[in-house]
């Protein structure tokens, strides 16, 4: 690169994965024909078997978006009281407790992972604590083990918030066999997508019988309503884009991969700033690039996410501001500044950098050299 263009089109932290439409047409067409849109369709029963396989797990259950999954997974074990969960995350994970009328119970997270700290978790456990609801943050798997001993010793139902760990395995598999249930986003912004989309995972055929009920307002038959459900159903549009997505999962993840390899590759040395490490056997999705400037970095977050504003690049400050410092959240005892020390420095120090499979090498190049020359410009 031999000068720094400011990017005419707006260069966004992601851009939806989305395939020729030519090749959307036929599943219109299908869908067109057979007339359903909705309800369990054939799409929607495809997408079921294929993520399931695909993903290595034993059952999902599509949703409308991934905020209604969360609701449901609660509903679906029949969560009360209190639920211990990070204030590092995106709104949806502790709003999905107060829709269920539950209060959440926020504990600090780990600065190396960016996730829950299970050294944190025992001394938030009250006689109302029914279960825990980390998330694996930008992709990076929890410390399941450790999060399962605890929820064993203290007889807590675990709910994994995987919104972000779309393919994201450990040395045993799939991250999402952990915990009594996993949930995951198909948002546009997500690594796969179904323009809009959700799922939970879950391990037994008697908890996807369940799931799917409370997916469809409670429905057993056509007379029949057993449980307080919703509607979450996924459309067979959105099935349908997402079984067209999947073709092309494993370029896509190549291509977010090579991405990463090249920031590292250009921040190893770079005094201040730090980004996530691999976690041994891990297999990552790449869905985020977070960095976190410390102090000998020459300017602040803030600085930098302004300047690369200038440059016509939208770098995101997730999770900033913390779940914490929310109204609906800010009084709770457990909200308190002291209790969140790692997680407040986190949230004004992280920046998440694009990363998609269609950026481009200039605009990756043109990313590095400002993050890399940020003393000098
Ligand atoms: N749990 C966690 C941990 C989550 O991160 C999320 C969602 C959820 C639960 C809930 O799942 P869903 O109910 O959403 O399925 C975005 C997403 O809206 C949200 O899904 C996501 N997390 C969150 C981390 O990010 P924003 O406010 O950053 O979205 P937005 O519209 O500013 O998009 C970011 C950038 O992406 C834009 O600047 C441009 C680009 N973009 C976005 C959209 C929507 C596109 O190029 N095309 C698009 O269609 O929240």
């Amino acid at each position: 690169m031999t000068e720094l263009k400011v990017p005419q089109n707006p260069l966004f932290v992601t851009q939806p994965l989305l395939p020729p439409l030519a090749e959307f047409i036929p599943y219109l067409q299908e869908i067109w024909e057979n007339k359903q849109l909705t309800n369990n369709g054939p799409f929607h029963q495809q997408l079921e078997a294929e993520l399931a396989a695909y993903l290595g797990v034993k059952h999902i259950s599509l949703f409308t978006n991934g905020t209604i999954a969360l609701v449901t997974a609660l509903q679906a074990l029949r969560i009360t009281g209190e639920v211990i969960t990070t204030p590092y995350s995106f709104v949806a994970t502790a709003h999905s407790l107060l829709w269920n009328g539950i209060k959440p119970v926020f504990v600090d997270i780990d600065p190396n992972s960016m996730n829950l700290d299970p050294a944190k978790i025992e001394a938030a456990i009250t006689p109302q604590t029914t279960a825990i609801l980390p998330v694996h943050c930008y992709g990076h798997p929890c410390d399941v083990d450790r999060i399962e001993k605890i929820a064993d010793n203290y007889g807590l139902k675990v709910i994994y918030d995987a919104a972000h760990a779309f393919g994201v395995q450990n040395a045993e598999g799939s991250i999402l066999n952990h915990g009594d249930l996993s949930v995951l986003s198909f948002h546009a912004t997500k690594v796969f997508n179904t323009f809009e989309g959700g799922a939970i995972v879950c391990h037994s055929e008697k908890d996807k019988r369940r799931i799917d009920h409370l997916k469809n307002f409670g429905f057993v038959d056509d007379a029949t309503v057993v449980s307080l459900g919703i509607n979450g159903k996924m459309s067979e549009v959105n099935a349908a884009f997402g079984l067209l997505q999947l073709k092309g999962i494993d370029v896509a993840l190549a291509k977010r991969k090579r991405i990463s390899d090249r920031y590292r590759a250009a921040f190893k040395d770079l005094k201040g700033l730090r980004y996530l490490e691999d976690v041994a056997g891990e297999v990552p999705n790449f869905a985020y690039f977070p960095v976190l400037l410390e102090d000998a970095y020459p300017i602040d977050r803030d600085t930098l996410f302004a300047r690369l504003k200038q440059h016509n690049i939208f770098a995101r400050r997730y999770f900033y501001p913390l779940i914490t410092e929310f109204p609906m959240y800010r009084g709770l005892p457990s909200a308190e500044h002291g209790n969140l020390i790692v997680a407040r420095q986190l949230a004004s120090k992280v920046l998440c950098l694009p990363i998609f499979p269609a950026l481009t090498d200039d605009s990756l190049e043109l990313v590095i050299h400002l993050i890399k020359n940020a003393g000098e410009l």
